[in-house]
C-alpha cells in the first residue's frame, strides 16, 4: 500500500511539472505518449510458455526462442516500477474444474496434449499450477496487478478495461509472450476499445521468428492501423 501510494504521487508530482508528455521512436512513425496515462503490460510470462514441459512445448514448440525477452522485460519493469507507472501482469489459464475453458479450446488437440491434462509442471494451463505461475526473473511485485485471463485477449472475461479506465490510461506498452498470439490479441482488443499500444519488438516473441515478424508488421501496417512498435531501447531512452 505505501509503495502504491508512492508510486502514484510520483506520477501526480511529474504531472504538475508538466513532465508527462514523452516522444517514443517508434514505427510507423514517432508517437508522444502521456506517461501518467501510460501502462505497462507484462503478457502470460508464465512457466507454461517459457519452459519445458508447459503448454507451448506440448504444442511441439521450442520454448527457448522465447526467452530472449526476459532481459529486456526486467529492464523495462525496473525502469517502470522506479518512474511510478502502473504495471499489469497478465496469465492466461483456466479454473481447475474448465468450467471458463470453452471445450472447442481443449478437443482440438489429442488427449494427453489438452488443457487440464497432467505435466511435469502440473495440469497444463490450469491456475495455482506450477506451470501456470509467472517465472521468477519478472516476478510481479507485491503491489502489482495481476489479471487472470481465460482468453489469448487480455480484456475477454477480465476487469483489465475497467482497472485501466479507474487509472486514466490511454497508452499501453506492450511485452510478454507470444507475440502473435496474446499479445496480437491484446493489441487488436485494445484498438477498439480506444488504446494506443506500443509493442517493444525485444520484449515479445513467438515461437516461430516468421510470425513475430509478421504480427509485427500487421500491427504497424497502413500508418500504424492496430497501433506502433518500438523497442526496450527506444522506450528507456525516451523517459525522463
Ligand atoms: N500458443 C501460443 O503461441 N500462445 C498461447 O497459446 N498463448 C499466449 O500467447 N499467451
Amino acid at each position: 500500500m505505501h509503495s502504491l501510494i508512492i508510486r502514484h504521487s510520483l506520477a501526480l508530482e511529474n504531472h504538475r511539472l508538466g513532465m508527462t508528455t514523452v516522444t517514443i521512436a517508434a514505427e510507423p512513425h514517432p508517437v508522444a505518449v502521456d506517461l501518467a496515462a501510460t501502462a505497462l503490460l507484462v503478457i502470460d510470462m508464465q512457466k507454461d510458455f517459457l519452459y519445458p514441459g508447459g503448454f507451448g512445448a506440448l504444442l511441439g514448440n521450442d520454448v527457448t526462442l522465447l526467452q530472449r525477452t526476459i532481459v529486456p522485460i526486467q529492464q523495462v519493469l525496473q525502469a517502470a516500477r522506479q518512474r511510478g507507472l502502473l504495471i499489469i501482469h497478465t496469465r492466461e489459464g483456466h479454473l481447475p474444474d474448465l468450467s471458463d475453458c470453452p471445450p472447442a479450446k481443449r478437443l482440438r488437440w489429442p488427449s494427453g496434449g489438452r488443457i487440464g491434462d497432467p505435466g511435469p509442471m502440473g495440469r497444463i494451463l490450469i491456475r495455482g499450477e506450477e506451470g501456470h505461475a509467472i517465472i521468477d526473473e519478472v516476478a510481479p511485485l507485491p503491489d502489482e496487478i495481476v489479471i487472470d485471463k481465460p482468453g489469448k485477449n487480455s480484456f475477454y472475461a477480465t476487469n483489465l478495461a475497467e482497472i485501466l479506465q479507474q487509472h486514466g490510461i490511454q497508452n499501453l506498452f506492450v511485452t510478454g509472450v507470444t507475440t502473435d498470439v496474446c499479445c496480437q490479441a491484446t493489441v487488436i482488443a485494445a484498438n477498439d476499445r480506444g488504446y494506443n499500444a506500443l509493442v517493444l519488438a525485444d520484449c515479445v516473441a513467438s515461437y516461430s521468428p516468421a510470425r513475430h515478424t509478421a504480427a509485427l508488421e500487421v500491427i504497424k501496417a497502413q500508418g500504424g492501423i492496430f497501433g506502433w512498435v518500438t523497442s526496450s531501447e527506444q522506450v528507456l531512452a525516451a523517459l525522463p
